[in-house]
């Protein structure tokens, strides 16, 4: 063979959006008969196939890495039955059959995590997207809906809970110590949300009545110790549940609810009928283990899920290209969930900081895909930020587009129509039109195109007639397979200040062509332009404000999000006229930042966030080309600055937001934020004072945030403390893994010149382990968001990475898949580290046996 030949081979298939086709076969009815145990597991399935359509193709039923025991077709053993590519086809003469098949699983080990595998001494699942296949033969695609009945079998000491999807409708011993249940979810689903558990686990226990006043069981099972830990998620989600009734009229279906907790999990949590799986880092929580941004994060997966029952269940997709129409539309509801139980603004704004260093990226990059993708290999690698976050600003432009009301129709009118269906993301515009009463064929475009749209701005002002213009040019970048863009509809918020403060002029201009030019009249002196405001559009607004103009701003804006994005501007502008060696006046940021800091209106939540300078990352960004070790040293000095000409404040605001004793709220969580961000200017200097000073809070400390805060800003410098402090956390928390990840992502994350030699020691450390995602992503996935350490010249970064992606590949190819990205950006740095790091996506692709997730990731990174 030669090596055209082996690469040939070696290319997995690109599935393509306009191939879709409705099933040739469906599924109305599937028995499944599970015989449970961690080393063997017997499944047995029995489905009821009708042929869908005039033709005369075989049934094929997907399968991945499962060899048949048996086949029956309508009660007769057959022979005749073919594998191919691991799918099992069965030549089949009339239109409906029942098709019998049983094989045989090995659980334990099951390292992708995908199928059937187990955790911690538990059994359990996960089949999205493609994860059913490897559970049992069967069309496994989402427009295949079929009403399931599951009988699980287990040992009754090892596995004495047996959950699966839907009502439990029978119970029963076996022989030798063994125990069924039997399971009936009454509505028809896809094979994607399928999933039972088995185990030795305890629920926390607790009940929903509905708005029309049924009654609903709802458990969070985990394991007994645990189950102190399991308050927040319960709480949360009896809030979602109202929430979803209050501000959607969506009211659960079921008789049950369950949530189950494992720890080896590939993503944050799924939605199965009935029966979410989290990652436990999803569900557990006290004050002493997790965060506030933790307690936060709980909150809002636990409401993503449960959401996801109208949102994904009740309403499926069709296919994989559509995954959008679920994942935009939920994280849209999850946010704006989040927005309604605290502040709307700060929640804001956070949402917009994920979405820029998240998505910007990725769609500024080799894997840039409109938020409904045209093809793709392997659809594991489409999770991505642009699927769900910009996917969320897409459905909230419409929601700004349209205004609560009329949005709401426009979901009514989806759920209506497409109840118990699987559906495209061109029926959720339609019914949004026809509900919402709106035109959105150019607005589809958003679902089409790739690329962050640039808008320019430019305010002129004449003294003589008064008149304000303010011209408007958009372009969206090329990507990928799309070198020319149309422009698109971009709902921009904008507003006109006086110099006296005053909002002069605010309306929501909708901005559809590639320049725009609006005037406004009567302004005797220039305004101040804020636009975007609230981030009302997705996309980089580049205008010509000037340093005052910012400052003006970030003090006077009534709209909170403008207000941060006017301090985050300044900051910005000043970095990059230090990088690139300007004259420019550092001066007007520290005023800013003392006048917001010292601003007794504003929320202290809020104002931590404005302090916080622009991440290394975004300032790389926001430059032709990205050099990581200017961006250091120019924000190392800016934080300096600030840290020294604000000295007072900053110890001030410190004592004035004392540690009191832990409480869960808005106010104390704010205080806490603005607590340890003045911890953080004062360590700046590096004095020892303060060394001791963060020392004496990681001792003192009742909460995870105020220890872990500590801990960071000792861990970032020099200080004396760094060592006994990180040991001490390593010894407190030693029986803690959820604790432990934090250990490693702490030392991952941060900021001194030997951070790179720090995760070569720790891929050593003991507690590390490829065979856990948490964990790999605790200190592998950081580092590699860790720009200055990742990114050292000498290459060191990229060649740890491509070991470590090269060593995961084989036990679990879809979070070692995750990983590559990070090298993917090549392009914005310089020749010599784009050869570097193009080098280490070559040797990744040169592993032997890579898999097809790794191998779609690194040859799209090198373009
Ligand atoms: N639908 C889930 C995300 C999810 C996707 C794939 C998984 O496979 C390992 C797991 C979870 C959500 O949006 O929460
Ligand atoms: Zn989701």
């Amino acid at each position: 063979m030669d090596v055209q030949t082996t690469l040939a081979a070696a290319t997995p298939p690109t599935i393509r959006r306009e191939d879709y086709r409705p099933p040739d076969w469906l599924v109305p009815d599937i028995a499944l008969d599970f015989d449970l145990a961690a080393e063997r597991t017997r499944v047995r399935a029995k489905l009821d196939v009708v042929r869908n359509g005039d033709h005369a193709r075989a049934l094929v039923l997907d399968g991945d890495e499962l060899t048949p025991l048996s086949v029956h077709v309508d009660g007769q053993a057959i022979n005749d039955w073919r594998i191919e590519d691991g799918n099992l086809v069965i030549d089949l003469p009339a239109d409906a059959h029942v098709i019998e098949t049983e094989i045989e699983l090995h659980p334990a080990a099951n390292t992708k995590l995908m199928g059937l595998y187990a955790s911690g001494g538990l059994l359990c699942t996960q089949c999205e997207a493609e994860g059913f296949r490897r559970i049992t033969f069967f069309p496994d695609r989402p427009d295949v809906l079929s009403r399931y009945t599951v009988k699980l079998a287990a040992d009754r000491n090892a596995y004495p809970v047996l959950l699966a999807n839907g009502d439990n409708v029978a119970n029963g011993d076996g022989l030798d110590g063994r125990h069924w249940a039997e399971w009936n979810d009454p509505f028809p689903k896809p094979s994607y949300l399928f999933a039972l558990v088995a185990g030795d686990l305890q629920a926390n226990r607790d009940s929903f009545t509905t708005m029309s006043g049924r009654k609903i069981d709802l458990g969070i099972w985990v394991r007994a110790a645990d189950l102190p830990k399991t308050h927040h998620a319960m709480a949360a989600l009896k809030t979602a549940m109202k929430w979803d009734e209050d501000v959607y009229g969506r009211e659960y279906d079921l008789d049950i609810f369950n949530i189950v907790a494992v720890d080896d999990f590939n993503f944050g949590a799924m939605e199965n009928k009935g029966l979410n799986i989290f990652n436990s880092r999803y569900i557990l929580a006290d004050p002493d283990t997790a965060t506030d941004a933790d307690y936060d994060a709980i909150a809002a997966v636990v409401a993503h899920e449960y959401f996801h029952n109208w949102s994904g269940d009740r309403v499926t997709c069709r296919d994989w290209f559509q995954l959008s129409l679920k994942e935009g539309f939920t994280v849209f509801r999850d946010q704006q969930f989040s927005a309604d139980q605290g502040s709307a603004a700060v929640k804001r704004i956070e949402d917009v900081r994920t979405l820029r260093a998240a998505q910007f990226p990725e769609d500024a990059g080799p894997l840039a895909h409109p938020i409904r993708p045209e093809s793709y290999m392997e659809i594991g690698n489409f999770y991505t930020a642009t699927i769900y976050n910009k996917g969320a600003e897409v459905i909230r432009m419409m929601h700004t587009l349209l205004g609560a009301e009329r949005f709401r129709a426009g979901a009514d009118l989806y759920f209506d129509r497409h109840d118990g269906e699987a559906a495209t993301c061109e029926d959720f515009v339609a019914a949004m039109e026809a509900g919402g009463g709106i035109d959105l064929s150019r607005f589809r475009l958003w679902y089409a195109q790739a690329g962050t749209p640039k808008v320019t701005a430019r305010l002129a002002h004449d003294p003589i007639s008064k008149a304000a213009t303010l011209r408007l040019t958009q372009e969206a970048p090329p990507t990928p397979g799309q070198p020319v863009k149309q422009p698109m509809p971009l709902p921009l918020s904008l507003a006109l200040f006086a110099q006296d403060g005053e909002k002069r002029h605010e309306q929501l201009f909708v901005f559809e062509d590639a320049e725009a030019d609006l005037s406004f009249d009567g302004f005797a002196d220039a305004p101040v332009l804020s636009i975007n405001r609230n981030f009302s559009a997705p996309v980089i607004v580049e205008t010509d404000r000037t340093p005052a103009d910012l400052a003006f701003l970030s003090a006077h804006d009534d709209d909170p999000f403008a207000r941060y994005e006017a301090m985050q501007q300044l900051m910005l502008d000043t970095l990059k006229a230090t990088i690139e060696g300007r004259t420019h006046d550092d001066d007007a940021v520290v005023a800013a930042v003392r006048a917001t800091l010292e601003d007794p209106a504003l929320d202290p939540a809020f104002v931590a966030e404005a302090m916080l300078l622009p991440s290394e990352q975004f300032i790389g960004d926001a430059m032709a080309v990205v050099d990581p070790d200017a961006i250091a040293t120019a924000r190392d000095a800016l934080r300096l600055k600030l840290a020294t000409e604000l000295d007072g404040l900053w110890r001030d605001r410190y004592q004035r937001h004392a540690a009191a004793q832990f409480e869960y709220s808005p106010a104390a969580k704010g205080a806490r934020r603005m607590r340890n961000l003045a911890l953080g200017y004062l360590a700046a200097s590096g004095s020892p004072e303060v060394g001791a000073q963060a020392f004496a809070q990681f001792e003192a400390a009742d909460n995870m945030t105020d220890r872990i805060a500590a801990l960071g800003t000792l861990a970032n410098g020099m200080f004396v403390e760094r060592a006994e402090a990180l040991a001490a956390f390593h010894a407190r928390y030693c029986d803690n893994p959820l604790v432990i990840d934090k250990w490693f992502t702490t030392q991952a994350l941060s900021l001194r010149a030997d951070a790179a030699e720090q995760v070569v020691a720790l891929l050593n450390h003991p507690d590390f382990a490829l065979t856990n995602p948490n964990r790999f992503r605790s200190l592998v996935g950081a580092f590699s968001v860790n720009q200055r350490a990742f990114h050292r010249v000498d290459g060191a970064g990229y060649e740890l990475l491509a070991q470590q992606i090269a060593a995961l590949d084989p036990i679990n190819p879809q979070t070692a898949a995750k990983m590559v990205p990070a090298l993917g950006r090549w392009r914005r740095f310089d020749e010599s580290r784009q050869v570097k790091m193009r080098a280490a996506l070559e040797q990744i692709l040169a592993t032997p046996g890579l898999s097809k997730d790794v191998f779609e990731q690194a040859s799209k990174s090198l373009g």
